[in-house]
């Protein structure tokens, strides 16, 4: 075996095995994708009931981290918040708070079991409103290898009315849009977030809006924003759901290529037919057009 082949053959996937070792290793001691979230107004939020929410999979990368974790909470139902599979180091102690995210609803944070063990609060709320839970190490010593974690909410099963939540962003810059109105055709409205309730900033509530009390069958739900198109959905409400639509709004005129005051298919081939002269080149001369422009004229088209 001549060296390029011994390195091909052996170096290399002794390489790959290790860097598949550090990745593993550096995956439990790096921060979860939810850090930077160690006060209140740093939370991610929740979506309560919903099939789509999966358990959000934390860990304590650091000495005394902190995890906190935002949900709507509704008058009249209980909820059950549970901290599941946790790493055979990690003892989870869990705290719930008020909607001023300082007023703790319990009288000490619950902590029954130890390692390696899930922790739980039921409880029932009087009051609508965001909700907040503070997660941290029983030990604050303790952290990194095997103190990971998920955090799963789910509302009692008594009937209740169905909801709609989700984010607002622009289609072709991924930016979350505040105060777009939403409305369904059975009379119900509300803005978008611009992430402020009761004084405090949001960032994770940005851009979302939470339609709630809708009546079980279709509802046709639309969006509207100046300078965008108006957006319109087919919605199937369910009892006891939560249903998750994020919602893209489409510049307007941005994306009308061939300037005829309409956005169509024709704004697609002509950028396309433009992206071909210039060799796809993403800066078409004095606009620029780029294949996720089509893409975005396309994908508004199929709604
Ligand atoms: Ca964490
Ligand atoms: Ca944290
Ligand atoms: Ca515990
Ligand atoms: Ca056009």
């Amino acid at each position: 075996m001549n060296k390029s082949l011994m390195t091909r053959y052996v170096l290399f996937p002794f390489i790959l095995f290790h860097a598949m070792i550090c990745y593993v290793l550096a995956e439990t001691t790096n921060g979860d994708q939810y850090e930077d979230d160690n006060t209140y107004a740093r939370a991610h939020y929740f979506v309560v009931s919903s099939p789509q929410q999966f358990p959000q999979s934390h860990n304590f990368h650091e000495m005394a981290d902190v995890d906190w974790v935002i949900f709507h909470g509704f008058s009249g139902r209980s909820y059950d918040i549970y901290a599941i599979e946790p790493g055979s180091r990690c003892d989870i102690a869990l705290e719930l708070y008020d909607t001023d995210g300082c007023s703790m609803l319990l009288n000490e944070p619950v902590d029954k079991r130890g390692k390696g063990m899930p922790e739980e609060i039921n409880f029932y709320f009087t009051r609508d409103g965001l909700y907040h839970i503070k997660i941290y190490h029983s030990d604050q010593y303790i952290y990194g290898e095997d103190t990971n974690y998920k955090i799963d909410i789910q509302s009692s099963v008594a009937p209740f009315s169905g909801s709609i939540t989700g984010l607002i962003t622009d289609a072709k810059t991924g930016v979350r849009l505040i105060n777009v109105l939403v409305s369904s055709d059975k009379n119900k409205q509300c803005h978008s977030s611009n992430g402020m309730y009761q004084d405090t900033f949001y960032d994770d509530l940005v851009g979302r809006y939470l339609m709630y009390n809708l009546e079980k069958g279709t509802t046709v739900l639309s969006a509207s924003y100046q300078n965008y198109e108006v957006f319109a959905a087919s919605i199937e409400i369910k009892e006891v759901e939560t249903i998750e639509k994020n919602i893209q709004l489409i510049p307007e005129f941005v994306l009308d290529l061939n300037k005829d005051n309409y956005i169509g298919l024709a704004d697609a081939i002509y950028g396309l037919n433009r992206l071909a002269e210039h060799k796809n080149s993403d800066n078409v001369l004095d606009k620029q057009i780029t294949l996720a422009d089509v893409m975005t004229i396309l994908n508004g088209m199929c709604h």
